[in-house]
């Protein structure tokens, strides 16, 4: 696949996305981007929600690859995942398909497998204690369930149509760490920038599941599938450990929100406000 310049930026307006539109410009990239809510500042944005196959048909039209970020990134009544997450991802996956667009890069989460008891220290983990991308998955939430369901859906558009997808199991990819969990989960902007790069222009992906965080020195999982794509992570969140823990103690092995991959989302998940 020749490397992608138009690039289809879903979910434009969201956390992920706000970052990545500031950072992914300066890789060349052309960003035509699109979400549900206005954004603003961004006057040719496409206001259109995933259900609207015309406008997803519309929006990609010239596009050389999609970054698909939209959807709900919480927890939500199974109705709500089932329009946003399940047919919304169908509809983007099927305009793709009509469209002849090479490449999707998927954001799927670490939620795909938060039940997924999480290694513990000390740090850091030796390769063999890191969870490895072919571990079960066993999702946390509905939302991650439809995760899963994405994973699955990029696998058969792969196979059934040729459509490539790097998958991306996102850890928490926001400016700071802010909980002891996140030191292992992070994925700072920049290398979140660096990752889907990477994801859109490594050849020969077909589907291809990766973990997506900075390197950590409390990592729990393997980023081997995300380096062979030539990713090259450049931040590590241990400079925000000391006063993270301080703040809210070590992880305790007792505690049912500190057990597994997902945290607190396989006890008390965040529930999508809308
Ligand atoms: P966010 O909630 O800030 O942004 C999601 C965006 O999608 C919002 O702007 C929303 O308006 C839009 N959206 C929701 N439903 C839509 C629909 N039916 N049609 C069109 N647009 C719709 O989420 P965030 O944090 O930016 O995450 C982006 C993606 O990455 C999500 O798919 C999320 O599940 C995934 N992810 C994010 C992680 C993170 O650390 N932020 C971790 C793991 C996965
Ligand atoms: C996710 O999948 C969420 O979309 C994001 O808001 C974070 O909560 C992240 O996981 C996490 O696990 O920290």
């Amino acid at each position: 696949m020749p490397a992608p310049r138009t690039v289809l930026l879903t979910g434009a307006a969201g956390g992920v996305g706000t970052l990545m539109r500031g950072l992914l410009p300066a890789y060349g990239y052309a960003l035509r981007l699109l979400d549900a809510r206005p954004i603003e500042g961004e006057p040719e944005a496409v206001m259109a929600d995933l259900a609207d196959r015309e406008a997803l048909r519309e929006a990609l039209h010239g596009v050389d690859a999609v970054l698909h970020l939209a959807g709900i990134s919480l927890e939500s009544t199974f109705d709500k995942i089932l329009a946003a997450n399940i047919q919304g991802t169908h509809n983007l996956y099927e305009a793709a398909r009509e469209a002849g667009v090479g490449r999707v890069v998927l954001a799927s989460s670490n939620h795909a497998v938060g039940f997924t008891p999480r290694p513990s220290g000390p740090y850091p983990l030796p390769q063999e204690a890191l969870t490895p991308i072919d571990t079960p998955r066993r999702p946390d939430t509905f939302y991650g369930l439809s995760k899963c369901f994405g994973e699955d859906l990029a696998q058969l558009y792969w196979d059934r149509h040729g459509l490539e997808t790097v998958s991306v199991r996102i850890g928490s990819c926001f400016m700071e760490p802010t909980s002891v969990r996140m030191l292992s989960v992070w994925m700072s902007p920049g290398d979140g920038a660096r990752l889907f790069h990477a994801a859109l222009t490594a050849e020969n992906v077909g589907h291809t599941v990766v973990y997506g965080s900075s390197a950590n020195t409390r990592l729990w999982w393997d980023l081997g599938p995300a380096r062979a794509l030539g990713y090259a992570p450049q931040d590590d969140s241990e400079p925000y450990a000391d006063k993270l823990i301080a703040e809210q103690g070590e992880l305790d092995p007792a505690n049912p929100d500190h057990t597994h991959l997902g945290g607190h989302f396989c006890t008390n998940p965040p529930v999508w406000p809308y």
